[in-house]
């Protein structure tokens, strides 16, 4: 007994060895005694947070930009609901999170009494959480639990999906033995096979074949697997408005970001002519495809996802998309060049004129390409807003943002998870998001942590405006970000021209230790033209929709 580990140990050695890197979360009475084990056994690092949505972000948020499986773990009830959009979020987007919610001990639960933070029945939030979890163990057997904990951790790390680990509090420091690491299940030999020269076929005999990638293949940490799939195919990329970001260093494939009707139009021909589409890694999402001019054709379309590749009429299961990447890749017989008809990157705006003008969206992507070119490329996260569409117009850049579930309240708690992790983040957020959850930067000083905040303030929620021009409550009160980040162990400016834009965000990159809280001050009513023209296109779609 005494060389085997307890429940607690065993779940945190478990953790690591699947490639989790750290946890986060905000403790309460029926978790307290396993974050007493995080904390003293030091098996992981751990951070806590000011409220459970924030926790969820940055788990997901950590777990997008390291590529293992983040960590939230909070309370039974009040802490685990607190914790359902943001793995919501993570389950929509595709990011193992593991959620472990402490729970009432084995002996409690049979007490009969209605235990505080209790909803309905025990297993009310266990019920809750299936919805979006793909798998889920409740810890209540010593001799079944390190199997099942590898199990659940299989399957996020499988599927790239959040799961639920829920852990009666009494089960914390019991003996168990310790969880097996088990081996990711490859893809079937001659599935693969058959499945790669199907696709290699397709490619061959297509006149203007084009890849359009998504967060799968950062999921599934092949990035560069694919770049060179894509040199030796002659195979130009794009990806996603979810996928934007990925493969920032691969520029001489990556032609920009399909974004239909409201992006660049030789990024909207490549994809739209293209005899042969190639998705990869790709959500079918409305945010993704529904600005199309033209519908995606299952003839000339293959999509690799899940777990799965459709090629016309045939479906290929369990095959996963790294294994395909690779098949792929040793399959190819040669290089067939192909004239490229794009010309490689499109014209960010950079050179900001330095003037007393007032900031308008594009200013500020102006401003940080500037800011690239002068010292380096930051890593980024991005809430929903006009931030977000401003991102498309800065130069193919690391990103994690809700391009697709579109949750307010990620962008600053994500920067702070991809803190944790040891990068410094440029976090992008509008003033309505940030009355959300711009409250944990309060959290930055104990850990040292210095992102740097650029707070797009129109006192509006300007992009619900652009879709109902005509209602008032979307005006937002001025609440002056700035004056608060002092007393939150932080530095705080606000800026109104393109001279103090400039100016500011160079004094940011110099300032270490203490987060930087940018506050431009933008016109309501003035949006970039890409959020513009994706409303307009999103609404057209919906009209179209409803004609139909
Ligand atoms: N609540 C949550 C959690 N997420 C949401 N996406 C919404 C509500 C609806 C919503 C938007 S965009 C938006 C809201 C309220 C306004 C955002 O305001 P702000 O952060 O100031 O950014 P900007 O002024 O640039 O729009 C979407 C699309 O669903
Ligand atoms: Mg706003």
């Amino acid at each position: 007994m005494r060389n085997m580990p307890t429940l607690a140990t065993a779940l945190l050695d478990g953790l690591k060895a699947h490639g989790a890197r750290e946890v986060f979360g905000i403790p309460g009475d029926f978790v307290l005694p396993f974050f007493k084990v995080i904390e003293e056994s030091k098996i992981l690092p751990h951070f806590t947070l000011s409220h459970e949505p924030a926790v969820g972000f940055a788990a997901d948020a950590a777990a997008r930009y390291h590529g293992g499986i983040g960590v939230a773990v909070v309370t039974y009830g009040a802490g685990a609901f607190n914790l359902v959009n943001s793995l919501a979020g993570a389950y929509a987007e595709r990011s193992p999170v593991v959620a472990i919610a402490g729970a009432p001990g084995v002996q409690e639960r049979a007490s009969g009494y209605l235990l505080h933070h209790q909803v309905r029945t025990v297993d009310t939030q266990l019920a809750v959480f299936k919805e979006f979890t793909c798998d889920q163990a409740v810890l209540t057997d010593p001799a079944t639990a390190p199997d099942e904990i590898a199990r659940v951790l299989r399957s996020a790390r499988e599927l790239s999906l959040p799961v639920y680990v829920e852990f009666p509090r009494d089960m914390v420091n019991v003996r168990v033995g310790r969880v097996p690491n088990l081996p990711r299940r490859a893809a079937d030999p001659e599935a693969l096979a058959e499945c790669a020269e199907e696709i290699l076929g397709r490619v061959a005999s297509a006149a203007s074949p084009v890849a359009v990638v998504d967060v799968e293949i950062r999921r599934y940490g092949i990035e560069e697997q694919v770049a060179k799939l894509a040199r030796k195919l002659g195979l130009p990329v794009v990806t996603t408005f979810m996928g934007r970001g990925l493969m920032e260093q691969a520029g001489d494939v990556v032609a920009g970001t399909y974004l239909g009707a409201a992006g660049d139009p030789a990024i909207t021909r490549l994809v739209e002519e293209a005899d042969l589409v190639l998705l990869l890694g790709v959500i079918l999402s409305d945010t993704n495809f529904a600005l199309s001019n033209r519908a995606l054709d299952p003839r000339r379309t293959i999509i690799a996802a899940g777990r799965e590749v459709q090629v016309g009429h045939h479906v290929y299961r369990n095959l996963p998309l790294a294994d395909l990447i690779a098949g792929l890749d040793t399959r190819v017989k040669r290089q067939r060049p192909r004239p490229h008809r794009v010309g490689q990157g499109i014209a960010y705006p950079r050179g900001l004129p330095v003037d007393d003008r007032p900031i308008v969206p594009s200013d500020v992507a102006a401003a940080i390409n500037d800011l690239f070119d002068r010292h380096g490329k930051m890593p980024m996260t991005s809430d929903i807003g006009d931030c977000l569409f401003t991102a498309m117009e800065i130069d193919n850049t690391a990103l994690a943002a809700p391009g697709y579930y579109a949750g307010m309240g990620f962008g600053v708690p994500a920067g702070i998870g991809v803190a944790a992790i040891g990068l410094r983040p440029l976090i992008l957020v509008g003033d309505g998001a940030f009355q959300m959850t711009g409250w944990e930067l309060g959290n930055c000083r104990r850990y040292g942590f210095d992102p740097i905040v650029v707070l797009f303030n129109n006192c509006s929620w300007e992009m619900l405006r652009v879709f109902q021009p005509e209602s008032e409550f979307n005006n937002l009160d001025d609440w002056h970000f700035a004056d608060i980040a002092n007393s939150l162990g932080g530095f705080g400016e606000r800026v109104t021209t393109r001279r103090e834009l400039a100016a500011a965000l160079d004094r940011a990159v110099a300032r270490r230790g203490q987060f930087s809280l940018l506050e431009i001050m933008l016109p309501r009513g003035v949006t970039s033209d890409t959020l513009s023209r994706f409303v307009a296109g999103f609404k057209a779609a919906r009209e179209r929709m409803a004609k139909s």
